[in-house]
């Protein structure tokens, strides 16, 4: 029964994605995912992209924009009616007039983007519409980090949460979920008051991981963290076993009402999100917060570096990924860039890139990514601040320039919301290497000496034109992230 759903979803999907073929070749669209873990920058990128194309903002690097080919941008009815719109007029609202960020978003959105433009080729322009239409979809990251476990058996995702719940970052925050699961047979009979204490416990440690200083980056199952309508269900009322080994689970055993929830999940949950969203991207965003990363040592960095082979790997063809290979527009560029790169000082943007791309490179080869081409950038979709040097002694400081949300404090002096100050942010090190030294302990960066010295600014005050139009938002490298991304449909 279950491999016939499958057969006419996937059927259902090759029509759709041949439908969409054939009606491309009249409008050409082009799907962009837009992703990262939690507090990432997604929902400002989308908008500073947006506005930036509408607006006709500075972006030299941005070639079809530079040359004068695009005559209009404008935003038109998404293509699917069932996903929630991204509130893109909201999020201008706060950063433009309010000059503070946009509330957070915990689900998947969608943005049509429509750019009209002139083919940069004669023989282009004689056959093409100049019209591309992209679909923007801004989804959680955590919910991609759900998709590797459609590989993964119930005894599989159990050994690995243990294993890494016991790593000295986690072991603390793991303790009490552990300690109660040493307490339970796998064999035992199944008791829905065992399962429900044990899954509560479990969703809490991941919590607590979440809400941590050092920073971790999120485990599955991403749905214990944003359940939304399915919470209580026994889809997620579930948690690892220990020492499951390869032991057949019993029937009637908690160990196999477990296994039965677990695959539930993965039944309801993952795979209706990886088709319906995830196998029809063509080009794809990862951002992450490496400067929080950082800041938090190398730990936390290990930490981000597996989250993003995790999600990479979702975006493999073929093996593993049910779908992928058979029905999908393959993905064929994925960009992973750090963004709020306008905290530290220009000549350590080329730093920060170098980690990353590190980060990354390693990321790739251990997802065994093929086919699609990755790039790496640190930018900053809306810049906060700007650059300055402040005289100390004898010594030229390179600092940073900008308003500090209110109640932020640095020392003693604490913030207004209204003052600007300049900060010196500190240097990133020349070698990527350094950072990525682990120190085998529980290393944990000194909270007085961070790598970076880091303040939560206000987005900038827009410039007006003497007419009184407003410019569009400043940024860094978004016109590179634009090229990658878009630039060769626009060629
Ligand atoms: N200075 C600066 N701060 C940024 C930038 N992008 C994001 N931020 C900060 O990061 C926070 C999170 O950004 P969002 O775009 O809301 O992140 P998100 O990934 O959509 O977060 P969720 O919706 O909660 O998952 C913002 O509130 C800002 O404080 C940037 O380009 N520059
Ligand atoms: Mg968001």
């Amino acid at each position: 029964m279950a491999s016939l759903t499958t057969f006419t979803d996937e059927a259902r999907i090759a029509l759709d994605t041949l439908s969409g073929r054939a009606t491309g070749m009249f409008s050409p669209s082009l799907r962009l995912g837009v992703t990262g873990l939690s507090r990432a920058g997604k929902t400002v990128f989308i908008t500073a992209l947006v506005h930036n194309l509408i607006h006709g903002g500075r972006l030299p690097l941005f070639e079809a924009q530079k040359s004068g080919r695009i005559s209009r941008a404008l935003l038109e009815e998404q293509p699917d009616d069932a996903v929630p719109r991204f509130q893109y007029e909201d999020h201008v609202a706060a950063l433009v007039d309010k000059r503070a960020w946009p509330d957070s978003t915990r689900a998947i959105s969608e943005l049509r983007l429509t750019v009209e433009f002139e083919s940069a080729s004669g023989w282009n322009r004689m056959f093409s519409a100049g019209k591309l239409s992209i679909d923007i979809i801004d989804y959680p990251g955590e919910w991609l980090l759900d998709l590797p476990l459609l590989g993964k058996s119930y005894a599989d995702f159990s050994r690995e949460a243990f294993e890494l719940a016991r790593l000295p970052v986690r072991s603390d925050l793991s303790e009490a979920w552990r300690a109660l699961s040493a307490t339970v047979k796998p064999e035992a009979a199944a008791h829905e008051m065992t399962a429900r204490g044990l899954a509560e416990s479990f969703a809490a440690y991941l919590k607590a991981c979440k809400d941590d200083e050092r920073a971790l980056s999120t485990l599955p199952p991403g749905r214990f963290l944003m359940p939304g309508d399915l919470d209580g269900s026994p889809a997620l009322t579930f948690a690892p076993l220990p020492d499951l080994g390869e032991t057949r689970a019993k029937p009637g055993s908690l160990h196999a009402m477990m296994e039965r929830r677990y695959e539930a999940y993965k039944t309801y949950v993952v795979k209706p999100f990886f088709r319906e969203h995830i196998a029809r991207l063509d080009r794809q965003i990862v951002l992450i917060d490496a400067l929080q990363a950082l800041n938090a040592g190398p730990g936390a960095l290990a930490d981000l570096e597996r989250a993003v082979t995790e999600i990479l790997a979702c975006f493999r063809p073929g093996r593993g990924n049910i779908l992928t290979d058979l029905f999908s527009r393959r993905i064929d560029r994925i960009l992973v860039a750090a963004t709020k790169a306008d905290h530290l000082h220009h000549e350590s943007h080329d730093r920060l890139q170098s980690i990353v791309r590190r980060l990354t490179d390693r990321a790739v080869a251990r997802a065994n990514l093929s086919g699609a081409e990755v790039d790496v950038l640190a930018l900053a979709a809306v810049r906060a601040t700007r650059e300055g040097t402040v005289k100390q002694g004898r010594e030229t400081l390179q600092v940073i320039i900008g308003t500090p949300i209110e109640g932020e404090r640095i020392g003693k002096e604490r913030f207004d919301g209204n003052a600007e100050t300049a900060i010196f942010p500190g240097d990133l090190p020349e070698k990527a290497d350094v950072v990525f030294q682990d120190f085998g302990t529980n290393h944990r960066q000194d909270a007085n000496d961070p790598t970076i010295r880091f303040v939560r600014f206000r987005p900038p005050r827009l410039e007006r034109t003497a007419e009184g139009v407003t410019l569009s938002l400043p940024h860094i490298r978004l016109d590179r992230a634009l090229q990658f991304l878009i630039g060769d449909h626009l060629a």
